[in-house]
């Protein structure tokens, strides 16, 4: 088959499936619990023996990389990801498994629609929710939107890009804008907004554009850049210029692409 179909469907099934809230296998429809959805977080990750990320008990699964640790290198080495996925992704699954615990109907949604209707969320656990569900769907996110042989956007995207944002180097230009301009920890967006139209933002924290209620700039993000320390200091320490140049040169934009398809419904 052709690889660039190839991989629009892999990413097409991961959208479909709700991005993290569930995973399919052979044997069906698993949401956590079960020993297939234990094997599956407990794959170990290639050349770092030990290495299962704890993600506690619950209905919230770490997807493992649809690539290897070291596919993205040189421009994010092996180590980042590694920590990145195992640890830090981890923890905000974990942190969401633990506040979900006793309340069933929250465990029952997912990721998605916690961060879409926070206002739902009792206040106790809003803040806790707010910041771990939002890590959750970034970073299942981030793994989807990468890989080591990405291209440059093509087709509706490149369409869309041109129409709204003026061109591929504005874009990049817009983003690498608002990942600089974000102080301390955050992410930088291209959504698409309820107009239809891309529009390029950041948040704060693990604050997603789904947060309606709470950004500057509501929509459906299609590509999204994480611009914490933790993503890029061992790297390249405080030069969060050089990770966002380099961070370019890795974007899978058929998946970007896909997202993009899906959010216009
Ligand atoms: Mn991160």
């Amino acid at each position: 088959m052709d690889r660039h179909l190839s991989r629009r469907g892999f990413f097409g099934s991961l959208a479909a499936a709700g991005a993290g809230a569930a995973l399919v296998t052979g044997s069906g429809l698993i949401r956590g619990g079960g020993t297939a959805a234990r094997a599956a977080q407990e794959t170990p990750v290639a050349g770092v023996a030990g290495a299962t990320p704890d993600t506690g008990t619950g209905p919230f699964m770490l997807v493992p990389l649809p690539y290897d640790n070291a596919a993205l290198e040189p421009h994010i080495e092996a180590r980042t990801m590694r920590i990145h996925h195992n640890r830090h992704h981890a923890t905000y699954v974990k942190n969401l498994n633990a506040a979900v615990q006793d309340a069933p109907d929250l465990a029952a949604m997912s990721p998605e629609d916690l961060i879409r209707n926070l206002g739902a969320v009792p206040e106790d656990t809003r803040g806790v929710i707010r910041n771990n569900a939002g890590g959750h769907v970034n970073h299942t996110m981030f793994w989807e939107i990468m890989g080591p042989d990405g291209g440059a956007p093509a087709g509706d995207l490149l369409a869309a890009i041109d129409a709204d944002l003026g061109g591929v180097a504005p874009m990049t230009e817009a983003v690498t804008k608002a990942g600089l301009g974000r102080f301390g920890s955050g992410w930088a967006w291209v959504v698409v907004g309820a107009d239809g139209k891309l529009a390029v933002t950041s948040t704060p924290n693990q604050d997603n554009p789904l947060m309606s209620d709470l950004v500057d700039v509501p929509g459906a993000p299609i590509l999204g850049v994480d611009v914490w320390e933790h993503a890029y200091y061992l790297q390249y320490q405080n030069k969060r210029a050089d990770y966002l140049a380099a961070w370019f040169n890795v974007v899978n934009w058929a998946a970007v692409e896909a997202r993009l398809t899906a959010a216009r419904g």
